[in-house]
């Protein structure tokens, strides 16, 4: 038996495994917007734990709720059964995603909310008689989690070549990173066409064999990318023009992190289905769940009442502790206006990382509401070291960044001031400085 400091046993995940255990990084506690280290140094959380930690750290309110939950009911069975917290926290989203998306499917992960979507689409053509409608849509550099469907329509590289065949009947439009964009603060000018790219695909595959699109409004885990200006609208009029549902993977732009509820409501394009997780329990339970239009819920709900309408579900969709916990994260984000702050927080946010320009290596910078994005010129031969040795650096420093390839990603929990975001830039400004 190991010891149980030993750290053989846990292979871990989208790690350099057997870097990581000769010089091992452990954060043993977290409160508001700051780790503490195992050798007791604070680190300035800069992207909210993976993007989901909204809240901040040890919220009170949610602390308390879950271990509420827990001694009140702990679990109780997803499949036949129900119990409050559930329904009421399905209300709350729908209260606040955009007019028209009314009923809410809970998985445990993004990834899982991504495949439940995909399914829901291929099974919402069929219901309403047009059963050749399979084929899905993904874009490059798409990230929609790790499980078959989501690699498939995805279009990461190295998350996709390892796994096989993946899914058969998936096309891929072009990602919208176009050199035209640099440096650009918010909204590129640039790449609406990009969404015409559609077009070529239905006139290959024919409409008639399309289930759905799937996009993230922003592209976060490929390092930030903004929809060019008119682009979400052109891909909304070009699917609903082909009979298309259209996908928002909304696992890292939802809850707050543009400065509104969802991407779709900070771009005013309002979308068949959402895919959430992360924010949703601030990343202290996992849960996720798909919001979908009436319209689709609807078209399931015909025939026999006696029998189930959708032959999916997990063990823990709707689990009382993560349902608890949604709850309050919710209530959070309201009562302490936390969208609001990362709104009015925005443009001192694009002015700091903007500030970067013009330091060593920098070749651009992207941002929008609390997200950024800088990005370094490749070591030569070597890609990816580069920007891993930030991290290194920033993480000795006091910084929590994380990094995709050359791109230093920044998303910091939503609770942040002014002072924090001077702390996070001084200090990456020294990284940068000081990087080879
Ligand atoms: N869709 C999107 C848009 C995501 O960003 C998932 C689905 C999958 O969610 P789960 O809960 O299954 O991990 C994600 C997750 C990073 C990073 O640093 C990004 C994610 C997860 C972990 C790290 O880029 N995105």
């Amino acid at each position: 038996m190991g010891a149980p400091n030993d750290l053989n046993a846990f292979w871990m995940p989208f790690t350099a495994n057997r870097q990581f255990k000769k010089n091992p990084r452990m954060f043993v506690a977290a409160d508001g917007m700051y780790y503490t280290t195992a050798d007791g140094r604070k680190v300035l959380d800069g992207t909210a734990g993976l993007w989901c930690c909204n809240a901040g750290h040890n919220q009170p309110r949610i602390t308390e709720a879950v271990s509420k939950q827990l001694t009140e009911l702990d679990y109780a069975p997803a499949f036949q059964m129900g119990h409050p917290k559930a329904f009421e926290l399905a209300n709350r989203l729908v209260d606040m995603a955009p007019d028209g998306i009314d009923h809410v499917f809970y998985t445990n992960s993004g990834s899982e909310a991504v495949e439940t979507a995909l399914k829901i689409a291929i099974a919402y053509h069929r219901a309403k008689g047009e059963g050749t409608r399979t084929r899905l849509i993904g874009r490059e550099r798409g990230y929609h989690g790790v499980n078959f469907g989501g690699i498939s329509v995805g279009g990461i590289g190295p998350n996709r070549k390892a796994f096989g065949n993946l899914l058969a009947g998936v096309d891929h439009m072009p990602h919208t990173h176009i050199p035209e964009n640099v440096f650009t603060r918010g909204q590129p000018e640039h790449g609406a066409y990009l969404a015409d790219e559609l077009e070529r695909i239905v006139a290959l595959g024919d409409a008639s064999n399309i289930a759905a699109v799937i996009v993230e409004p922003m592209a976060g885990s490929t390092g930030v990318l903004l929809p060019p200006k008119g682009y979400l609208d052109r891909l909304r009029a070009i699917t609903k023009k082909h009979g298309i549902l259209l996908i928002f993977d909304e696992v890292i732009t939802g809850f707050g992190r543009l400065g509104s509820a969802f991407g779709a409501t900070h771009y005013g394009v309002t979308p068949d289905m959402m895919t959430t997780a992360k924010g949703l329990t601030n990343g202290v339970i996992p849960m996720g769940a798909v919001l979908a239009s009436a319209e689709i819920h609807d078209a399931f709900m015909q025939g026999d009442e006696g029998m189930i309408e959708l032959f999916h579900g997990y063990t823990y969709s709707g689990n009382p502790v993560a349902s608890a916990a949604g709850l309050a994260t919710l209530s959070t984000y309201q009562e302490d206006g936390l969208f609001e702050n990362a709104r009015d927080l925005a443009p001192y946010w694009e002015d700091a990382i903007h500030a970067l320009k013009g330091l060593p290596h920098v070749i651009d910078i992207r941002n929008e509401g609390l997200i950024g994005a800088v990005e370094l010129a490749p070591m030569s031969g070597k890609p990816t070291k580069r920007a891993f040795q930030a991290f290194l650096d920033a993480y000795d420093d006091g910084l929590l960044i994380r990094t995709t390839g050359d791109i230093i990603a920044l998303s910091p929990p939503l609770i942040m001031d002014k002072g924090h975001i001077d702390e996070l830039f001084g200090k990456l400004t020294d990284v940068l400085k000081n990087l080879d």
